[in-house]
């Protein structure tokens, strides 16, 4: 495979909380995450083994090398990929945090699953965990992938983006918590995490940024937003599988630029359903 700017332009390790966390998982234990510290699938299973304080060890890989060995844990070749003892592996970021929170089901601190007990309650999580995968994180690349050269304009990447994020608002608990289903941390919530995490980086790249308004316009909206983003970015499952900003910065920067070849930006520029 030729070099490309994935695999000589990315710094290889995790720094800040997230290379505190790995060292502290860096030993050999059947439960495996092999995942890559850029990656924001990734960070959604990490995400849930630090919150249900399950034992495990973290693999740092680059998923672009496409290394046999990798392939043979995964033949679509991406991170996530969790390798399980006696089992065959399994990927697919909200494959894998679903059968953590099952496999697991008493280690969470909280005392509870990330999924509520009420089977339709779980089906709208779901639900909603759907519009994340297909509208806003697509939205976010389209967004991020934007350049003067495409046959779109960043003021309809930018309404798009924030259409979707605004019909998921619209669906959050307004009483008692922050989070998608008010007092109760769910998978919804981290479903979505490592993209809010990331919002900064369109506000770095991108001319007139993000563009959430700071306050006033449609604000029964935007303040309900800005309470779960204030509540996700707080929280230490986020904040602990978190490198240094500035190595996201690098990291995104072949996104900004349209020149990544990851399966998410080539899927994006032919306007295609991502890996
Ligand atoms: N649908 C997959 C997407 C995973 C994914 O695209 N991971 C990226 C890193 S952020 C990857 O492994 N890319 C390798 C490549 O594009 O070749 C999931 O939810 O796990």
């Amino acid at each position: 495979m030729p070099a490309s700017v994935d695999t000589t332009q990315l710094p290889a390790h995790t720094t800040g909380k997230a290379a505190v966390l790995a060292k502290g998982h860096a030993a050999e234990h059947p439960l495996k995450l092999y995942g890559s510290w850029f990656c924001p699938f990734v960070q959604r299973a990490w995400m849930v083994l630090h919150e249900k304080r399950i034992p495990y060890q973290y693999v740092e890989i680059n998923p672009y090398n496409k290394d046999p060995d990798f392939l043979a844990l995964n033949p679509r070749g991406l991170v996530p990929t969790l390798a399980v003892e006696g089992e065959k592996p399994l990927y697919e970021s909200m494959v894998v945090c679903e059968y953590l929170n099952e496999a697991y089901p008493n280690e969470n601190a909280n005392g509870g699953s990330l999924f509520p007990i009420d089977v339709y309650q779980r089906a709208r999580c779901r639900l909603w965990i759907d519009h994340i995968e297909k509208k806003i994180v697509p939205g976010f690349y389209r967004f991020i992938q934007h350049t003067p050269e495409k046959e779109y304009s960043i003021e309809d990447a930018r309404a798009n983006f924030l259409g979707h994020i605004k019909t998921l608002v619209r669906e959050m608990e307004s009483n008692n918590g922050p989070w998608f289903l008010g007092q109760s941390f769910s998978l919804v919530d981290i479903a979505l995490a490592p993209w809010a995490k990331r919002l900064f980086l369109i506000d770095h790249y991108k001319p007139g940024g993000v563009g959430i308004p700071a306050a006033g316009d449609e604000e029964e909206v935007w303040a309900r937003w800005r309470t779960w983003f204030d509540a996700i970015t707080s929280r230490s499952s986020v904040q602990s599988t978190w490198s240094d900003d500035d190595q996201y910065i690098k990291a995104y920067k072949r996104y900004a630029e349209d020149t990544t070849q990851s399966e998410v930006a080539k899927a994006t520029r032919k306007g295609e359903k991502l890996p």
